[in-house]
């Protein structure tokens, strides 16, 4: 074919010329190395960057091999179980580390205050950042449904879950009280459901929603923290909207940054509840598929996860005030029951490995006069500071010691030994007596007390009172004495107040006992602390003063926190002249509200033989495990 040179067009093919030609090459390069380069320069990239990068890539420069807890360890599943074959790339370890700028946090202020036992401050900005590695991609989020049958699940229990009659107890007084602490979770349920349905939580003054920066972009966290509460409470229209809404709209899908330990406790923890009441696969497939979420969080040189993760990346990073990049006692420390309940369901051990693998680190580890200080590194596995507290930051890994070796039927011996290793410093070191008898727990701060007890620390009466029978024989007494004094402690907070509701925080120096000393500890945010002792002292005590103690914080919580449009914190137990804080936290529905109504309902709902309370107060089966592996178990079920 021959080509005829046209006039005014230049001979090149485009019909360009030869210095166009060159200009829209350099703009076509330029171009091309402007995108290449916002793939890995821009602070948000971290998504596109993975499709460049091995997945393993951003992980900072460490020490040690990682090896336990590399990216292909959540890809793995149990034998027989089809196999599993890393994706490319995943071993690949390019090191290096991207710094971020700190998240400006409006809220930081009432997260810190909602947070409780692990929150202490979340406007610092975040000291590291960590990728995702793998992330299973099994559209049956890593489980293997055939491993685990419901039914066989409710055969191995010793009692029904709901008891003979719902826990109705036959004392109509106690029975008017019930049905009184019924009538409270209505109404703070109505309005949640009235002006914030689908928010985090409800704003009772302003009557709007709050959503706030905990769930990382997760929705609902009422409505998942209140399945089981409706649920034992019989309150079925409720629950069918709760469970209803789960159906439809709680989208997993988020890509905001979480705190991993409030995500557990109240999600996992709230979801796995609601599928053992229930036995609807709903909770169970998403709650599988949460989980699957969480386990990026992992992955550090240790295995120890960060506190903060990106749901939809599963890039992690360390609270920006804890010091060093350090991780939190409470929190890396406070996910044992729900990982063992997903391996459970799951039937893939991954989950039972990961806080195994924290287990394993924390028995090893060289610890200060025996005690469990708040901070630790997730990069050198090494302590960052040696403050201890039973309270804040510290509080629920000792919890979830003593319920791991309950949940497991008391076959976790490890886990014993921990806990009553634990709780002999704690003795030894924190526990104190005021000048006018009161038994509390200091903090330690490398060695010297301070003698503040938070409102935190009083679920530590319960927790010694329900490991009392399980250390050695001729300390059964001590310790239900020792459960029984910090209790009356808590309870002594509350009366020494004009509102008889506790503060935040109460101390046993400058002149007073029991009482806060300063105007920033003076509030009460809804906590369950001091009720959920109460609950576990009156089973197992039925000492008549728990149900009289709860019934004067039902009447506080009537008179000075119930408002028109819901219950709200109050920034003064010390003054009559309320000033609410605005918020209807999800933990009074979890936590106070059902605490309350099992302490007024016998003990054959939710009987202590079969279930363990999460820190959200979410009830989580004992695993029986001969009883499970037994074939003549199968699908026997119990009547209810
Ligand atoms: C709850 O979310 C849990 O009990 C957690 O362990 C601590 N803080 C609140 C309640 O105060």
């Amino acid at each position: 074919m021959v080509f005829r040179k046209l006039p005014g067009v230049s001979a090149s093919g485009m019909g360009l010329r030869l210095s166009q030609k060159f200009v829209f090459l350099l703009f076509l390069s330029g171009l091309v190395t402007l995108c290449f380069g916002a793939l890995f320069f821009l602070p948000d990239s971290v998504r596109l960057k993975r499709i460049f990068l091995s997945k393993t890539e951003t992980q900072p420069v460490t020490v040690g091999s990682g090896s336990e807890n590399d990216a292909r360890e959540h890809l793995k599943r149990p034998k027989n179980q089809g196999g599993m074959t890393p994706a490319r790339g995943e071993t690949s370890t390019k090191l290096k580390s991207l710094s971020r700028k700190p998240p400006v946090s409006y809220e930081a202020t009432e997260e810190r205050l909602a947070g409780g036992k692990a929150q202490e401050d979340l406007t610092l900005p975040r000291s590291k950042t960590e990728s995702a590695s793998a992330k299973a991609t099994s559209s049956d989020h890593g489980a293997n449904s055939d491993t685990f049958s419901y039914n066989k699940f409710k055969g191995c229990l010793l009692k029904p879950p709901l008891g003979r009659d719902n826990g109705k107890p036959s004392d109509p007084k106690t029975n008017e009280r019930r049905e009184k602490v019924k009538e409270m979770m209505k109404f703070a349920w109505d309005n949640y459901k009235r002006y914030a349905w689908g928010k985090n939580e409800l704003r009772p003054l302003t009557r709007n929603g709050h959503i706030g920066n905990m769930f990382g972009g997760l929705r609902g966290a009422s409505i998942i923290d209140s399945l089981d509460t409706l649920y034992i409470m019989g309150l079925m229209e409720e629950y069918n909207d709760a469970k209803e809404w789960v159906q439809t709209s709680l989208d997993l899908n988020s890509n905001g940054e979480a705190s991993l330990f409030e995500v557990n406790i109240r999600y996992v923890g709230g979801l796995l509840s609601a599928y053992y009441l229930t036995g609807e696969e709903l909770y169970k497939s998403k709650v599988m598929e949460l989980g699957e979420k969480l386990l990026p969080a992992f992955n550090t040189p240790t295995g120890i996860p960060r506190g903060v993760i990106n749901l939809g990346s599963g890039t992690s990073w360390s609270w920006g005030w804890a010091s060093a990049g350090s991780s939190i006692l409470a929190e890396f420390g406070t996910l044992h029951l729900e990982f063992v309940h997903l391996s459970e369901l799951s039937g893939n051990p991954i989950y039972t490995e990961k806080v195994m693998n924290i287990r394993k680190l924390l028995s090893k580890i060289e610890k200060p006069h025996g005690l469990y200080p708040n901070f630790l590194s997730p990069v050198s596995g090494n302590w960052v500071q040696h403050h201890v507290s039973i309270g804040g930051l510290g509080d629920s890994f000792y919890e979830y010691l003593i319920k791991s070796y309950l949940m497991s039927d008391k076959t976790d011996g490890n886990a014993k030994t921990m806990y009553y290793g634990a709780l002999e410093a704690i003795e030894a070191n924190l526990v104190q007596k005021s000048p006018g008898g009161l038994t509390y727990m200091a903090e330690w701060r490398g060695g010297i007390l301070d003698h503040k007890m938070g409102h935190l620390a009083c679920f530590s009466g319960g927790m010694i009172g329900i490991g009392a029978d399980d250390g050695a024989p001729e300390k059964r007494q001590h310790y239900m004495d020792l459960a029984a004094e910090i209790t009356h402690t808590c309870h002594e907070s509350y009366t020494r107040s004009a509102t008889k509701l506790g503060p935040e925080a109460f101390r046993f120096d400058g002149g007073g006992e029991a009482t806060a000393t300063r105007l920033s500890d003076r509030y009460y945010i809804l906590r369950p602390e001091v009720i959920e002792s109460y609950m576990y002292m009156w089973r197992l005590t039925h000492d008549p003063k728990y149900r009289e103690w709860g019934w004067e914080a039902v009447e506080a919580l009537e008179q000075h926190c119930r408002v028109e449009s819901g219950f709200s914190g109050i920034r003064d137990v010390y003054t009559m002249t309320a000033s609410h804080d605005n918020m209807q936290q999800s933990f009074f529905l979890s936590e106070t509200l059902k605490y309350l109504y099992l302490l007024f309902s016998d003990d054959d709902l939710l009987p202590l033989e079969d279930w363990v309370f999460n820190t959200e107060a979410h009830p989580l089966p004992i695993i029986r495990k001969s009883c499970l592996q037994d074939e003549a178990t199968q699908d026997k079920t119990v009547s209810e």
